[in-house]
């Protein structure tokens, strides 16, 4: 019964979230970059004064960072490039954080990688 339980917790997390409608503009979204690989638009419940997301287009097995292997190397560096030149058009000079939840105990909820970007406030640490 746990491995069934495990494999229907696979299924639901390979399916496609609402990025993919996001992406294909089906559904609306505040975008604020855009390029071949990568989608930046802002979140829709903001933590911060700056809170945008950083996604891959393609999500290529990526429904979470752990799933990263050797070939996301460079779409996982290039998105990591992304997410520091929208926070410098965004004015955040000062400094921001860049955070990636993974999984149930990282509090994931939308199984398609993405980097959060919040800035334009003082950050505690340690986050909850
Ligand atoms: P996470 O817990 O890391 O999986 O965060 C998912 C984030 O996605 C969460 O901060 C809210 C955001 N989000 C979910 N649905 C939508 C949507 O339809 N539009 C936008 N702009 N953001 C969304």
């Amino acid at each position: 019964e746990a491995a069934a339980k495990a494999n229907a917790h696979m299924a639901e997390t390979d399916a496609p979230t609402i990025f993919d409608k996001i992406i294909s503009k089906e559904i609306k979204a505040n975008i604020i970059y855009e390029d071949d690989e990568a989608l930046a638009f802002r979140d829709i419940s903001p933590q911060a004064p700056v809170h945008f997301l950083v996604i891959p287009k393609n999500r290529s097995g990526l429904t979470r960072l752990s799933k990263a292997t050797e070939a996301h190397k460079p779409l996982l560096g290039h998105l990591m490039w992304v997410a520091q030149h929208v926070a410098m058009k965004e004015n955040l000079g000062d400094g921001f954080r860049v955070t990636v939840n993974d999984g149930p105990n990282g509090s994931q909820s939308v199984y398609h990688l993405h980097l959060h970007v919040m800035g334009g406030r003082q950050m505690g640490w340690p986050p909850g």
